[in-house]
C-alpha cells in the first residue's frame, strides 16, 4: 500500500510538469527505472503469495499499463502545457520562455516622429517574416517628455507578462528603475538608441545590453560636413535633444567637437526637448539675438523643421544653414530642395530589429552574454540622396 501511495506521490501531475519543464530529456528514463521497481512489487510479489480474481488481475494490468505511460504522457505534454506559474507569481519562468511563443514588446517614444513610426513598421516586419517565432507588442508615447506614460508602458508590460520588453527609454536615468522591476519579473530588457545612464545602471546593479549608433561620432560627421560651408570665425548655435538623453548629449558634443576642430564659435545651445514646435520658437529668439548667426545645428530633424519654418518666417532661408539627425522623409524633401544641408541616418528600421534579435537570444538562454552593439549611421547629404 505503501508503495502505491508512493507511484501516486511521484507521479503528482504538478510535479511532473515541474520536472519536466526544467529537464524534459533527462526526466524519461529516470521515472521509467522508477516504474518498473514498483512494479514488480505492486504486480509480481502478490501474485505469487495467493491467486488473484481475473477482474483483480485486469485491474493491476491497467494500473501497470499507467504506470508505464504516464511519464510518456508528461514527456510529451513538455513543449505543450501553458505554464502556470506566471499566473500565480507574476515571475516569467525560464519554463515560460522555453514552453511559449515569445512575447516581445517594443517600447518607443514619441509615435508623432516620423524617426519612431519607422522603426515600428521596421519591427513589425521583423515580425511578419518571423511569425512563427515570436509575438510582437507595439508600444510609443504622445509626447517626447511623457516619462511617466513610458514608465507605465514598462509596468504594463510586465503586467501583460511579456518575455522581453526592448526599449527606446526617453530618459537616460528616470526610466532606470521601472526596468529593474521588469527585469526583476523575469522579463529581459535590451535598451536601443538611447543608452541608459551606466552610473544609475551600476548604482541599481543592472546590466541591460544596448543596441545603437554612436551619436557623437554620427554628429561630428555632420558637423565636419557643415564646417566645409563655413569660414572659421563664423557664428551658429545648436538646439539640443532632451538634455537627460544620452543620445542627445552625445550629439550636442559631436557637434562641438566639429565646431571647434574648425574654429567655428557656437554662440547659444539650447534644448528643444526634440520637439518642432518649441524648436521653432526657439530658432526665432536665436535667429533674432544674433542677427549674423551662419547656421543652426539640430540634435534631431524634428527641430531641424523646426528651425527651417523659423528661417523662412525671418526670410533668412538663404543665409542661415540647417543641418539635422535622423534622415526623415520631410528632411530629405528638405536637403533635395537645398533649404537643409545634411543630416544622419541612424536605420530606425534596423535598430529595433537588432533590439528584437538580442531579445530572443535572451530570452532562449538568460545566462548569454551580449556585448553592446554599435549600428551604423551615415552621413546624408543631396550628393547621397540624389544618387
Ligand atoms: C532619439 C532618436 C531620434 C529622435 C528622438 C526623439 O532617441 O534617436 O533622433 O528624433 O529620439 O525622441
Amino acid at each position: 500500500m505503501q508503495a502505491t501511495r508512493n507511484v501516486f506521490r511521484s507521479l503528482d501531475p504538478i510535479d511532473t510538469m515541474t520536472i519536466c519543464r526544467r529537464e524534459p530529456f533527462t526526466l524519461y528514463p529516470i521515472r521509467f527505472h522508477m516504474n518498473l521497481s514498483t512494479i514488480k512489487q505492486l504486480a509480481v510479489k502478490p501474485l505469487a503469495v495467493k491467486p488473484l480474481a481475473v477482474k483483480s488481475i485486469a485491474l493491476k494490468l491497467l494500473f501497470i499499463a499507467s504506470m508505464l505511460a504516464l511519464p510518456v504522457v508528461g514527456l510529451v505534454g513538455c513543449d505543450n502545457r501553458k505554464p502556470t506559474s506566471t499566473a500565480t507569481t507574476g515571475q516569467v519562468t525560464q519554463a515560460d520562455r522555453v514552453t511559449e511563443k515569445p512575447k516581445i514588446a517594443l517600447v518607443m517614444k514619441s509615435l508623432a516622429n516620423e524617426f519612431f513610426s519607422t522603426m515600428a513598421e521596421g519591427a513589425k516586419k521583423h515580425q511578419a517574416q518571423n511569425s512563427d517565432q515570436y509575438e510582437l507588442v507595439v508600444n510609443g508615447i504622445k509626447d517626447e517628455r511623457d516619462l511617466a506614460r513610458q514608465a507605465a508602458i514598462v509596468d504594463e508590460m510586465i503586467a501583460a507578462k511579456v518575455q522581453a520588453i526592448v526599449i527606446a527609454p526617453a530618459d537616460s536615468k528616470a526610466l532606470v528603475p521601472v526596468l529593474r522591476r521588469a527585469k526583476q519579473a523575469g522579463v529581459v530588457v535590451v535598451n536601443i538608441d538611447n543608452k541608459l545612464d551606466d552610473e544609475v545602471l551600476k548604482a541599481e546593479n543592472l546590466s541591460v545590453p544596448f543596441v545603437g549608433p554612436n551619436n557623437l561620432l554620427g554628429a561630428k560627421a555632420v558637423g565636419d560636413h557643415l564646417a566645409k560651408f563655413l569660414q572659421a570665425g563664423d557664428k551658429v548655435a545648436v538646439l539640443e535633444g532632451i538634455r537627460t538623453s544620452f543620445n542627445g548629449t552625445q550629439r550636442r558634443l559631436g557637434f562641438e567637437q566639429a565646431m571647434k576642430a574648425a574654429q567655428i564659435q557656437i554662440v547659444d545651445s539650447q534644448s528643444a526637448n526634440w520637439e518642432t514646435n518649441q524648436a521653432n520658437t526657439i530658432a526665432a529668439s536665436m535667429l533674432n539675438s544674433h542677427a549674423d548667426l551662419k547656421a543652426i545645428l539640430a540634435a534631431n530633424d524634428s527641430m531641424a523643421l523646426g528651425a527651417l519654418a523659423a528661417l523662412k518666417a525671418a526670410n533668412k532661408s538663404n543665409d542661415v544653414q540647417v543641418v539635422g539627425f535622423d534622415n526623415i522623409s520631410a528632411a530629405q524633401d528638405a536637403i533635395r530642395q537645398g533649404t537643409m544641408l545634411a543630416t544622419a541616418d541612424q536605420h530606425g528600421d534596423q535598430l529595433a530589429v537588432f533590439g528584437i534579435e538580442y531579445a530572443m537570444k535572451l530570452v532562449q538562454d538568460p545566462d548569454t552574454k551580449l556585448l553592446d552593439r554599435e549600428t551604423p549611421v551615415d552621413l546624408i547629404t543631396a550628393e547621397r540622396l540624389n544618387k
